[in-house]
């Protein structure tokens, strides 16, 4: 059956493989899981609440209005938690668009009251999950301006995913770009050749190139093609100590198993008007 729905879950199942599927807490819209010929692709914390106490610790979380901290520089934003209220608010299941697409909307008679009141504005989010072939995943995020007057939000899909061995790991695409970096928090103008991993790493990029590839030993691992919109890319994995100090991370040696290539528009604002649309679109290929 390509969709199934329960109290908390929808799975979607590709027509194509019954070992290639989805599954989507409602919770957050949050992608769990996604199989490949029953190969798991995404790192879940094993203590990851999925019982709507707090956003998901792995798979794909979704970042908006906001992306990091407070920065006290953003009244609409700043009293908003770490990465906005997206990915901590139970969404709506919006129903299937075909045997492999599934969408969940978000507005503020979703959230809650507090958020809507730090907030402050009308909107709507359509979030768009395709299981465009089996080796294929594809999101989409629809942000509408349902109000009376423009406002500012960051967008990011915060994707986990699961690799086998930290140590062998290359992100390629991304050097000769601007890029902050969050360890040092220090601007830094470029990274010469692929990003390798042996120890904290938190890096946002600007402007990236619309096609980034995750090398395991030197082979493609997972390919990430994004639209326009998605212009930014954050690249992070917290290594032993950021890990030991995030109370749902585990295993603790689940850095090891994981890197976090997060396709957004976070390095400033998209100011959006009254009745107006953004979309932001990725497309994950597992190789
Ligand atoms: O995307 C990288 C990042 O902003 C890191 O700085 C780290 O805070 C990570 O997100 C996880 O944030 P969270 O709020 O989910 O613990």
């Amino acid at each position: 059956m390509p969709v199934k729905v329960d109290d908390t879950i929808v799975t979607v199942t590709s027509p194509e493989s019954p070992n290639t599927s989805i599954e989507i807490l409602k919770f957050g819209a949050t992608v769990l899981s996604w199989k490949v010929n029953g190969e798991e692709k995404l790192w879940l914390s094993e203590h990851s609440k999925l019982d709507g106490s707090k956003a998901v610790r792995g798979g794909i979380p979704l970042v908006f209005p906001r992306f990091g901290p407070s920065k006290g520089n953003h009244p609409a934003t700043d009293k908003l938690p770490q990465h906005g209220f997206a990915r901590n608010n139970e969404w709506e299941f919006l129903g299937q668009v075909d045997e492999s697409t599934v969408q969940f909307g978000l507005s503020p008679e979703e959230i809650s009251k507090e958020a809507q009141e730090q907030w402050g504005y009308d909107f709507k989010l359509i979030a768009t999950f395709k299981l465009v072939s089996v080796d294929k995943l594809q999101l989409s995020i629809e942000v509408e301006n349902l109000d009376t007057k423009p406002f500012d939000f960051n967008f990011l899909f915060h994707t986990y995913f699961r690799i086998p061995d930290i140590k062998h790991v290359q992100v390629t695409n991304l050097d000769n770009i601007k890029y902050k970096n969050q360890v040092t928090n220090m601007i830094e103008t470029k990274v010469s050749g692929p990003i390798l991993f042996n120890g904290e790493y938190d890096s946002i990029f600007e402007n990236v190139p619309k096609r980034i590839v995750i090398d395991y030993k030197s082979s493609p691992y997972f390919t990430i093609e994004t639209n326009q919109e998605l212009h930014d890319a954050v690249v992070w994995n917290p290594w032993i100590e950021k890990a030991n100090s995030l109370g749902d991370f585990y295993p603790k040696t689940g850095y090891q198993h994981m890197v976090c290539v997060e396709n957004g528009s976070v390095t400033k604002f998209n100011n959006l008007n009254p009745g107006a649309k953004w979309e932001g679109v990725t497309t994950f290929t597992a190789n």
